[in-house]
Parts: C-alpha cells; structure tokens; sequence
C-alpha cells in the first residue's frame, strides 16, 4: 500500500480538520479535492489512498463500487470509501452511462457533442455511488443525482471530465466547468452522496470506527 502524492500528514492538515479521517481510495486528484470540501463541512479529514481497486465492467454504478470498495479493502485492511460516477444522456439512451470513463478518454467531449449535434431533447444526469466498507462489513451506498442538459458547447476550465458540457438544472445557466468547487459541491451528484456518507460516517463512527 502507497499512500498518494505528499504524505498522509499534509494532506490532511491545511486547514482541514484533524478529527475523524475518511480513506478515500480514487486516482482521480479532482475527486478527492471535492470530497475533501464537502467532508471538512462535517469536521472529517479525508485521505487520499492509492490502493488497487479492481473497477469491474457493469451495467450498475452500484455494482461497481460495491467491488471496488471490497477489492480495495482487501488491498489495504483498512475501512475505506470509494466513488464511482457516470453521465447518462437520455437521448442516447443512458448512453454513456457505467462507460464514461472509457468513453471519456475515447471520443472525448467532441465525440459526445457530436453524437448530439440538431439533437433538440439534451436532458441528462450524473450520477455518484459512493460505497464505504471495513475488513469486518459488506459495503454500504449512498446515491447522488444531478439533472442537467448538455450544452451546445464546451463552456469553463474548472472542473474535470464532462464538467465543460454538463449545465445542471437547479443552476443558474452555467456549466459544471464554470463553478467552483464548493459551488459545484452544492448540487453536484458527488456533493449530493458524500454529505449522505459523511452525514452517516460521523455519526457511526461514534458507535463502530
Ligand atoms: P476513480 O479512480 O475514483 O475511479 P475515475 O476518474 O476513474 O476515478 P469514475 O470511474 O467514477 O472516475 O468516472 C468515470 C468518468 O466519468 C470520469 O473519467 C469522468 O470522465 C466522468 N465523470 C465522473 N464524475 C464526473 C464529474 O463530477 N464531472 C464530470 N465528469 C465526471
């Protein structure tokens, strides 16, 4: 086991709390620095693991994390989150869905804004399964859903993935890409399952971590 970038100790200080720690296994740095936001909100400290978490191909986010946090924890023997995410655009049917990764680093936003173009119906969701789990207990999810629509173009340099196409409904026009990481957090999928999980991890914690 390889602890992330910087040691575990500047990670977690910084002006983040110094309480309770959540492991949080994710190669994906943009991740982590929302969870780390919406976590300290609830005076937990998140660490970044680096840790193998063997992502399973599934038509289920559920599924998935579910693996993952069970290969990860296995890997590490500590009690861990994971968090697995994906975009479903209604017009291509879900499309593409548990594949958004893969899709991502494939055809990319273009491809995407492509498959759309003289598409009127843009409405789509992400959606954020975030499964924690110990050596002695099965994994438990919390769900987050965001709707939105894709936008005509690419719009903002923040964010990650297909923040730049992604404008939520219960926004103000702008796209994910625009906002910052604490506006995102607000109404952002991720944002939604993490302050479910946190809300859950600090008051269970009392009680068994
Ligand atoms: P992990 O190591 O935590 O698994 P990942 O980057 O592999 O990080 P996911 O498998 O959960 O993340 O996400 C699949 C893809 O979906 C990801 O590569 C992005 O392209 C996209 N995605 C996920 N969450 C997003 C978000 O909040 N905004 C924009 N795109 C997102």
């Amino acid at each position: 086991m390889t602890f992330g970038e910087g040691n575990l100790k500047t990670k977690i200080s910084a002006g983040f709390p110094r309480g309770k720690v959540a492991y949080f296994v994710t190669s994906n740095n943009h991740k982590f620095q929302e969870a780390r936001q919406v976590l300290s909100e609830y005076k937990l400290a998140t660490a970044k693991l680096k840790v193998e978490a063997v992502e399973i191909q599934d038509d289920n986010l559920e599924n998935i994390a579910k693996f993952s946090a069970l290969d990860a924890v296995n890997n590490c023997g500590l009690p861990v989150f994971v968090e697995d995410a994906g975009l479903f655009v209604d017009s291509l049917k879900g499309f593409p869905g548990p594949y958004s990764k893969y899709v991502y680093n494939t055809v990319g936003l273009n491809g995407i804004l492509k498959l759309m173009k003289n598409t009127e119906k843009r409405s789509a969701h992400f959606k954020s399964v975030v499964a924690f789990a110990t050596p002695e207990e099965q994994p438990i999810c919390f769900v987050g859903k965001v709707k939105g629509k894709i936008s005509l173009q690419e719009q903002g340099n923040f964010g990650f993935g297909y923040d730049p196409i992604f404008e939520p409904e219960e926004g103000d026009g702008r796209t994910l890409a625009e906002m910052t990481t604490k506006e995102k957090n607000v109404l952002s999928h991720r944002g939604k399952a993490l302050r479910k999980f946190a809300e859950w991890y600090s008051g269970a914690g009392k009680r068994r971590f």
